[in-house]
């Protein structure tokens, strides 16, 4: 069953490689659902609460290099344990709908496909920090990770590469695969996007989805 959030709210999520256009995607998506009266809340990962937050600076700190993928993958789930318990959780309940900037997938897709750590493993934590819940309807930004790290360069300007951005294209080639087999999956919930066109043909694309698949419930409810 998709979405089984079972709470009056809508989750939605973005996924994808460095780059991709999420977050420039996610609050155009938060502004449409807002322009229809739907109460809509945008959020991240990490981050997305006060603690996680906090997790988030340590993890994108670009001092700490030497660290494994399984530290940065239990650091990512206590990350969103919080962002649950603190955010999600009780905005859903009140009847918000979220879109989040990446979520469980990222974790699947960097930590696991690219980083190496194994599904055991980030099955484990899933369970333990997610439960059987799901996203109602999950991104997946697409496009060859040069291009994305190479739009991620340019917005960034000056500022200090962050530790992911800096991994090899072998690395970001490893992820990119990861994210499009999870969308092969779980066709029921994700949908992939060609994120290598104009921010408003992939606006469009988005909105189409999420008129077709949330918004006659969101309206016959
Ligand atoms: N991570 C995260 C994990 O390893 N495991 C996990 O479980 C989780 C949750 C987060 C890092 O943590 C990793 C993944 C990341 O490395 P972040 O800073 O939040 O760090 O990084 P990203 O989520 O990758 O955010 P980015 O900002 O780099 O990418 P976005 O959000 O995909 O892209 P966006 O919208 O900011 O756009 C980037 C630039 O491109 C332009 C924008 O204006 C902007 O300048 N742009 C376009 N240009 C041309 N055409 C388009 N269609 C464009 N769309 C956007």
């Amino acid at each position: 069953m998709v979405g089984i959030f079972m709470t009056p709210g809508k989750f939605i999520t973005f996924e994808g490689g460095e780059g991709a256009g999420k977050s420039t995607q996610a609050e155009l998506l938060r502004e449409r659902l807002g322009a229809l009266g739907i109460r809509t809340i945008l959020t991240r990962e990490p981050g997305g609460s006060p603690f996680a937050e906090e997790i988030r600076h340590l993890l994108l700190d670009p001092r700490h290099k030497e660290r494994s993928p399984l530290a940065d993958a239990l650091l990512f789930y206590a990350a969103r344990h919080d962002h649950l318990t603190r955010t999600i959780g009780p905005a859903l309940e009140a009847g918000n709908w979220l879109v989040s900037d990446r979520f469980s997938d990222s974790t699947r897709a960097y930590q696991g496909a690219a980083g190496g750590v194994s599904g055991d493993i980030l099955e484990t934590l899933e369970k333990w920090v997610v439960g059987d819940r799901r996203p109602d309807l999950t991104y997946i930004l697409d496009m060859p990770p040069e291009l994305g790290l190479k739009r991620a360069e340019e917005r960034r300007g000056h500022d200090a590469v962050d530790g992911f951005e800096n991994l090899d294209l072998d690395f970001h080639k490893r992820l990119r695969q990861g994210f499009l087999d999870i969308a092969k999956a779980e066709p029921e919930r994700c949908f992939v996007i060609d994120a290598n066109r104009d921010i408003d043909a992939i606006a469009s694309e988005i909105w189409r989805i999420c008129e077709k698949r949330l918004i006659p419930e969101a309206v016959t409810k």
